[in-house]
């Protein structure tokens, strides 16, 4: 490509050089008009050489474009994607689960990303690993996304989608196989049964008041499909979609009062008493099939370090990524 544009480069100059050379366009243009040459050049260098050169180039692009739109080898998986205002659905259809904003999937294996959406458009974009594929109502776009190396990828939202658009944040966790086929078989199971009295009373305040209705927790009579499935949602990496960390404190800013800290977003305050925050607080946080020590946060291999501003407690404490290790990727 060099060399070829090197010599298009030395024609055009030498071209204009002999145009603009004193001596030779007194002698022949002004005298004998234009040589009948320079019309057969206009026409061989303007037209003839830039079509075959555009043709050639165009089959080139056309073949890598398809190539680059299917996976190399058969996909290991498919992952749905739904987007909502302001979060992401995630659907593994095989193994009937459903979670949000995290997308686990096996490294090193391709996988197919079905995109939908719930309501306007919105965009995928997971810059580590892929370009952007909107989300478009009506329609299913397909792509597909392969990690190399365990970590976390963050995702974002790449299409302005109404208030909190930047707040619409994702993350592809690439798991080794055997951690990633751990995850999928507890992720399927229902809801884990409260242990203690307070995360027992928390279910009854949460199957008892509004979160019904929009929250789906597997297992239980909450079947409401508004806002994120919450079955596993001790296990996830954010609240509300990447707004927050994902820890006691902050479920207890985001349930009794999340537009403080995503203004605009579609789950209202919802007035509990103080004993009643705590229950349920203690209720979602076991809700986390990894409790007994392996969490899939701040501990997949090879994942980013996260870490929490402004922690003083009463203060939400935002998800924001530091220096990560040599070797590993970053968020
Ligand atoms: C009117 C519907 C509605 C009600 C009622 C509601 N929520 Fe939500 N909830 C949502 C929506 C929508 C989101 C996603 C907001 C976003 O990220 O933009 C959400 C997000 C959440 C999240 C964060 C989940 C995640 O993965 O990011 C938790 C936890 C939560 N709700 C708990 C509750 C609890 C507990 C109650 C009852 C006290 C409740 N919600 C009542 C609609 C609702
Ligand atoms: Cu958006």
């Amino acid at each position: 490509m060099f060399w070829v544009s090197a010599l298009v480069v030395a024609v055009v100059t030498a071209l204009i050089l002999i145009g603009v050379l004193p001596g030779r366009r007194r002698s022949t243009t002004r005298d004998k008009g234009t040589p009948r040459w320079a019309g057969r050049l206009v026409i061989l260098g303007g037209v003839v050489v830039p079509v075959a050169v555009l043709a050639v180039l165009w089959a080139f692009t056309l073949s890598d474009m398809s190539a680059l739109s299917q996976p190399r080898r058969l996909v290991a998986m498919k992952v749905q994607v739904v987007g909502h205002q302001w979060w992401w659905e995630v659907r593994y259809p095989r193994q009937g689960i459903v979670t949000a904003n995290d997308i686990h999937i096996p490294v090193s294996r391709p996988v197919e990303v079905e995109l939908t959406t719930d309501d306007v458009i919105h965009s995928f974009w997971v810059p580590q690993l892929t370009g952007k594929t909107d989300l478009i109502s009506g329609r299913t776009n397909r792509m597909w996304i392969q990690a190399d190396r365990p970590g976390v990828y963050r995702g974002q939202c790449a299409e302005y989608c109404g208030l909190q658009h930047a707040n619409m944040i994702f993350y592809v966790v690439a798991d080794p196989p055997d951690t990633f086929r751990q995850w999928l078989s507890r992720e399927g199971q229902p809801a884990a049964t409260p242990t203690g009295s307070a995360a027992t009373r928390g279910r009854e305040v949460f199957l008892s008041s509004a979160c019904v209705g929009c929250h789906t927790i597997g297992g239980t009579e909450a079947q409401g499909k508004v806002g994120p499935d919450l079955t596993h949602v001790g296990d996830r990496i954010s609240i509300g979609a990447g707004t927050l960390s994902n820890t006691p404190s902050n479920l207890a800013i985001w349930i009794s009062d999340s537009q403080s800290v995503k203004p605009g977003n579609l789950m209202p305050p919802i007035p509990l008493r103080p004993d009643e925050l705590e229950a349920v607080i203690a209720f979602l946080e076991g809700l986390d099939w990894s409790r007994s020590g392996k969490r899939s946060r701040g501990s997949v291999p090879g994942s980013t370090p996260w870490t929490t501003s402004g922690s003083e407690s009463g203060t939400a404490t935002r998800l924001s990524c530091s220096s990560s290790p040599p070797g590993s990727r970053p968020c």
